[in-house]
């Protein structure tokens, strides 16, 4: 296999890897790209975020060195990428590979356990998890911590959210990597996921977050104010303050919509159920239920909440008309890895739900 000298301690040359990576969500939102040209800065960011990543929902993927392919190959949920999201894989192995010096292809097998109207992305626990995958192949340490930075700073060439997927807990990316800010158990928190507009497809988020930064007047407005945002987060995790913290994370939900609303021609994710979710919410709180809301690059609303609490606000969202499904969910642990594990098949295959 060229370039395989065997230079590198941990290089997986004859078996499979499997690596586990969580979906994330994230409170202080990621909208926007700072210009690049070069292939190893795709998808860094304009504005930093923090991210809780999830229990229950993850992708698992298995990779082995194809030393005599001509090329990668990989199958989401028994079917071949679709050419984008291969452009955007093998982009990602490029980097694999140029900062291993291994040459060989891959071979990759993926299977997203999303539910498949959860409106949580895949691709940034998809991402993760083949840079993990592959990564360890190549000889990359997830258990050495620089060896973690650098897969998620791999994952997020390959979408930029994936850099926050490969940490558990609560996660900040500011620039060419994230970094863990504190482990799952640091607060107690639920995440009540109501469903909206099942089947309805949205704008990606690729595209929408590239199109308010050329034409929303208020995309300037939005990159400015979002260090402040970030910053008075932190400080109320770092407080558990969870009233200051639902507070930051609603502003920049907010503020991130309002910019891609303002976009021309407008990009416009909620739905009317949308909208009565966040009334409820609103009404859950002046009932003294401690709780805030957030929505992403589509009409489903994420409401965190005290786990003490979520019961009561899984049963009061199923009231709201339009809601269709309720998923609970809550912190989650990072990368999880195994190599000589062979693929199982099953699983959903949604890698293309929005976020
Ligand atoms: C986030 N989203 O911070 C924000 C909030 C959607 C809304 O990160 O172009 O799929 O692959 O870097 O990571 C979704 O964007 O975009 C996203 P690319 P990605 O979670």
């Amino acid at each position: 296999m060229a370039g395989m000298a065997g230079e590198r301690v941990g290089l997986v040359l004859d078996a499979w890897v499997k690596a586990r990576a969580p979906v994330n969500i994230a409170l202080i939102k990621y909208w926007g790209k700072a210009p690049s040209s070069l292939p190893e800065d795709a998808n860094l960011p304009a504005v930093p975020s923090l991210s809780l990543s999830l229990a229950g929902l993850f992708t698992e993927t298995w990779a082995r060195f194809a030393p005599d392919a001509e090329r990668d190959t990989i199958r989401l949920g028994g079917r071949p990428l679709l050419p984008e999201e291969m452009r955007r894989a093998v982009a990602l192995l490029d980097r694999i590979r140029a900062v291993t010096e291994v040459a060989s292809p891959f071979e990759i097998i993926t299977v997203n356990h999303v539910p498949t109207a959860a409106g949580l992305a895949s691709s940034a626990s998809g991402m993760a998890a083949l840079a993990a995958a592959a990564g360890r192949c190549a000889g990359l340490d997830p258990s050495v911590p620089d060896d973690l930075g650098l897969l998620s700073e791999i994952a997020r060439i390959g979408s930029g959210s994936a850099s926050r997927s490969v940490y558990g807990g609560w996660v900040a990316w500011e620039g060419r990597r994230a970094h863990p800010v504190a482990p799952r158990d640091h607060l107690p928190i639920a995440v009540v996921v109501a469903v909206v507009g099942r089947g309805r497809k949205a704008v990606g988020s690729r595209d929408a977050m590239n199109h308010t930064a050329r034409t929303s007047p208020y995309y300037a407005g939005w990159v400015q104010q979002a260090h402040e945002g970030f910053a008075d987060a932190l400080a109320a995790l770092a407080a558990r303050d969870h009233a200051r913290l639902f507070a930051a994370m609603e502003r920049s939900t907010w503020r991130m919509h309002a910019s891609a609303m303002a976009a021309d021609p407008p990009v416009f994710y909620w739905q009317p159920a949308s909208v009565a979710v966040l009334r409820e919410v609103a009404a859950m709180r002046a009932d003294g239920i401690l709780c805030g809301a957030t929505l992403d690059a589509g009409p489903h609303v994420k409401v965190f909440c005290d786990p003490r609490d979520s019961e009561a606000v899984s049963r009061r969202l199923t009231t709201v008309p339009g809601v269709e499904d309720i998923i609970e969910t809550g912190p989650g642990s990072g990368l999880e890895m195994q190599v000589g594990d062979e693929p199982s098949v099953g699983g959903n295959d949604d890698s293309q739900e929005s976020a």
